[in-house]
């Protein structure tokens, strides 16, 4: 990690402004870091006014007494240390950009219309070709890859063989492939790993169904009645098991039952699934879905104090295998608040879901506030650089949808996401400004590289219909135009991944006088240092003035060097403490335009 000073001054004041954050020697305050040993509940892990309510809740008759009985022991709770900011070893998530792969939908190799290993391959070179020179690549030095084990359905959230790549997809040996090809450009690989679950179609579940002796019964959550009670947003979660007098707990869906992370050998099996990942396989670390269901206590089926307990031996077991491996958690609608009991250790990030919403509320009101307060509550609140904004993803109506086909939107939504702080995601197709909305299968619709038939996707028949806007809206088109979206995608990203105050700097936001729809901050990171002013309004802004009562720039006189927007800047007069008062450093803003500025003493 970097201790100069400004990273101090940073880890200060996130230190100030954690509420749940308490000095090294201090009594730790936090529930988590509760000093006395944590009480095992009695065996039974509902009790009746629980069960009593779950039963209200279904609105079903409570009937006599049922005790769900826990099918193991619950464990003692590991004390977690206390809850100081912990920033993340130097890495090189310190300057990434990540870019989220369906491979199902990215490119398909051998004309069966599903996208493949082999196909994301040939492809690498689009996402990052490995040379900083050229700009024809987006240059992310990340790639997320969704589910790649064989799985049930055809997104492979339903896990049927953790260690096998899907036959769709290819073999493990393809897998390595991608991962030493990868390897070659700076890209790391990160995968989906869905361990809360699996399919109903796992031997493991089958051998619980099928067989009375079963190993793998006890792999799974059981209950001898209806326990009644339904999931955290309404929905069942309890299934008759088929050809057993007995019911089991899945929260997703029927087809997809929970693992019983209360058995000390699901874990161990999690822990050798993951280690074979990371040294067989060659992936850098994991995005962990649904991380926040893992262990459940009766009715309490989300963040309980087991899940943060068991996170937190799960990383540590990775961390031990390996060194720099890097994780980020799902935890959905994840943002200050939600996100606090699962700092300072457990994974290294999470997915922040309300600095994206905050860009796209912000891009179609023009209010530039609907973004800045989202951004700022994030760098004030959690733990400095360790949580990850994006637009959208697979789960959520794509961007572009949501941003109603207006690239003016599209593209101060790029320029607010690519140059705050955080580690950014990017969803496959964001770049060119994919549409789509619910059902889920057109969240995640073929990419578009051009328009000839089969998209430039495939030869034969993509396993999913294109959106009807390719012909418009491909890879082919916005290739060579300078003032696309794909070429501002590019832009961007070099700049954040090059410049480390984009990347990893402090983040300080201005005043802009009278305007409204203008979001003006600084970032800094040792000399680094920019000015960015986005305008997310639809009219230009003449003679906007920004102040700032203290920053960390040093006083003085500082040059101002465009770097995105073309544009002449005025000095940046800066006085005692940082303040910065009523400068103008452009005449005009540009309509839904974002400025990136050098700042030069
Ligand atoms: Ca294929
Ligand atoms: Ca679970």
């Amino acid at each position: 990690m970097r201790f100069h000073r400004l990273l101090l001054l940073t880890l200060l004041s996130v230190l100030a402004a954690c509420s749940t954050a308490a000095p090294p020697t201090a009594a730790p305050t936090s529930a988590l870091a509760a000093p006395s040993p944590v009480v095992a509940p009695s065996p039974t892990s509902l009790s009746s006014e629980d069960a009593l309510m779950a039963t209200i809740a279904a609105g079903t008759t409570p009937t006599a007494t049922a005790s769900i009985v826990a099918p193991t022991a619950i464990p003692t709770i590991t004390l977690g240390p206390t809850a100081v900011a912990k920033p993340l070893a130097e890495g090189w998530w310190d300057s990434a950009v990540c870019y989220e792969v369906f491979i199902r939908s990215f490119s398909d190799s051998d004309g069966n219309g599903i996208g493949d290993i082999n196909g994301l391959i040939q492809r690498l070179d689009y996402i990052n070709d490995g040379d900083s020179a050229t700009k024809k690549d987006l240059g992310a030095p990340c790639i997320w890859l969704m589910p790649v084990a064989q799985a049930a359905s055809y997104h492979g959230y339903d896990t049927t063989d953790y260690n096998t790549v899907s036959k769709d997809y290819g073999t493990n040996e393809d897998f390595k492939r991608l991962i030493a090809e990868a390897h070659k450009r700076g890209i790391s690989v990160i995968i989906d790993l869905v361990l809360n679950h699996v399919s109903i179609q796992h031997p493991w579940f089958q051998d619980a169904l099928n067989n009375p002796n079963s190993p793998y019964h006890d792999w799974f959550i059981w209950s001898p009645i209806d326990p009644g009670y339904r999931g955290p947003w309404g929905q069942q979660v309890w299934y008759r098991a088929p050809g057993r007098n007995e019911y089991y707990y899945a929260i997703f869906w029927e087809g997809m039952p929970d693992l019983n992370y209360r058995n000390p050998a699901v874990t161990a099996e999690a822990e050798k699934i993951s280690a074979f990942w990371l040294n067989e396989m060659g992936v850098a670390g994991f995005r962990l879905d649904a991380i926040k269901h893992v262990v459940e206590n009766g009715n309490e089926q989300e963040n309980t104090r087991e899940t943060h307990a068991w996170i937190r031996e799960y990383a540590s077991f990775l961390h031990t295998t390996k060194s720099d491996v890097f994780t980020v958690g799902e935890i959905f609608g994840g943002r200050p608040g939600v996100l606090d009991d699962y700092y300072p250790d457990q994974l290294d990030t999470y997915f922040e879901f309300a600095i994206g919403e905050g860009i796209l509320n912000a891009a179609r009101s023009g209010d530039a506030r609907d973004f800045l307060r989202p951004a700022a509550a994030a760098y004030d609140r959690l733990p400095y650089q360790r949580y990850a904004p994006f637009l959208t993803n697979h789960d959520q109506e794509r961007a572009m949808t949501t941003l109603g086909g207006e690239a003016g939107r599209a593209r101060i939504a790029a320029v607010a996401l690519l140059t705050i702080p955080g580690l950014p995601f990017i969803y496959y197709g964001e770049e060119i400004g994919m549409t789509g909305t619910q059902p889920d299968e057109r969240l995640r619709t073929p990419m578009q590289w051009s328009n000839e038939k089969g998209g430039g996707f495939t030869t034969g028949q993509a396993w999913e219909g294109f959106q009807s806007d390719l012909a418009a809206v491909n890879v082919a088109l916005q290739d060579d135009d300078p003032n696309s979206l794909l070429n501002l995608y590019r832009t961007l990203i070099q700049l954040h991944t090059s410049i480390p105050a984009l990347a990893h700097g402090s983040f300080t936001t201005i005043e802009t006088m009278g305007a409204p729809s203008v979001a003006a901050f600084i970032r800094r990171s040792g000399d680094s240092m920019v000015v960015v002013v986005l305008n997310f309004g639809t009219q230009p802004v003449d003679g906007a003035t920004i102040s700032a009562v203290a920053s960390d720039l040093e006083p003085g006189t500082y040059r101002l060097t465009a770097l995105l927007g073309d544009a002449q800047s005025a000095d940046l007069v800066v006085g005692p403490g940082g303040a910065i008062a009523n400068s103008a450093p452009l005449l005009r803003l540009a309509p839904q335009t974002g400025y990136i500025f050098r700042l030069n003493s």
